[in-house]
């Protein structure tokens, strides 16, 4: 009898600061794998659509004040409600491309001047990202697109703090700098190899676990 080996969907995080492109490249990402016939989703953190991203977007939209504390360890908490949903899909072979995840979460933050390690803590033991994919924008391209929203964070001087911070916080063992200043196509084009290559690299690997 012949063995089926079940193949597992591959967990893609797209990082970078706000005018990055992210938003954008998840969509073409899907757009494009859907095409080869390969199951694939989009996530995004924080994911509003929960109790607990309900209340995240009212500290975003500045309706209400949280202690930085309380509110970091929401945005946490906010992808851990979420993980049976990420490993089931895993399961069953589709990918998931995440727009930001645990690397937001220190950075924005520690841009605020929270102590990192305190911050990194409650994410460890996430589902690790097989490889994420960081969007770099020089911040004198990222103010020529135009003017930031009116949401909490969204100022040059923030995102330049929050910048820095993903800078520590790069692993090359799994990340990849992507340069986001050139035309979407070629950023995209960019970024569907580095998917196609860790779909089929980590189809028989286990997940592993962030941090640990
Ligand atoms: N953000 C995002 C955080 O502060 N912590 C987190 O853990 C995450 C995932 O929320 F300013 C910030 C980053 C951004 C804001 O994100 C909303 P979107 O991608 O713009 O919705
Ligand atoms: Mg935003």
């Amino acid at each position: 009898r012949k063995m089926v080996m079940t193949r597992r969907g591959a967990l893609i995080v797209l990082e970078g600061c706000d005018k990055a492109g992210k938003s954008t490249q998840a969509k073409m990402m899907l757009d494009s794998v859907t095409k080869t016939g390969k199951g694939i989703r989009l996530m995004n953190f924080p994911d509003r659509t929960t109790t607990i991203g309900g209340i995240i977007d009212q500290y975003l939209r500045k309706q209400i004040e949280l202690k930085d504390e309380a509110v970091h360890l929401l945005f946490s908490a906010n992808r851990w409600e979420l993980v049976p949903e990420i490993k089931a899909t895993l399961a069953r072979g589709e990918s998931i491309v995440v727009d930001r995840y645990a690397y937001s979460g220190i950075a924005f933050s520690g841009a605020k001047g929270m102590d990192l390690e305190w911050c990194r803590a409650p994410d460890v033991g996430l589902p690790k990202p097989d490889a994420v994919i960081y969007l770099n924008l020089d911040k004198k391209i990222a103010s020529q697109r135009g003017d930031y929203g009116q949401e909490r964070y969204e100022n040059i001087e923030f995102q330049e703090k929050v910048k820095d911070i993903f800078w520590k916080l790069k692993d090359d063992s799994y990340w990849h700098v992507i340069e986001a200043s050139r035309p979407i196509e070629v950023v995209h084009q960019d970024c569907y190899k580095i998917v196609l290559e860790t779909i089929q690299r980590k189809e028989h690997q286990p997940i592993e676990l962030l941090w640990k």
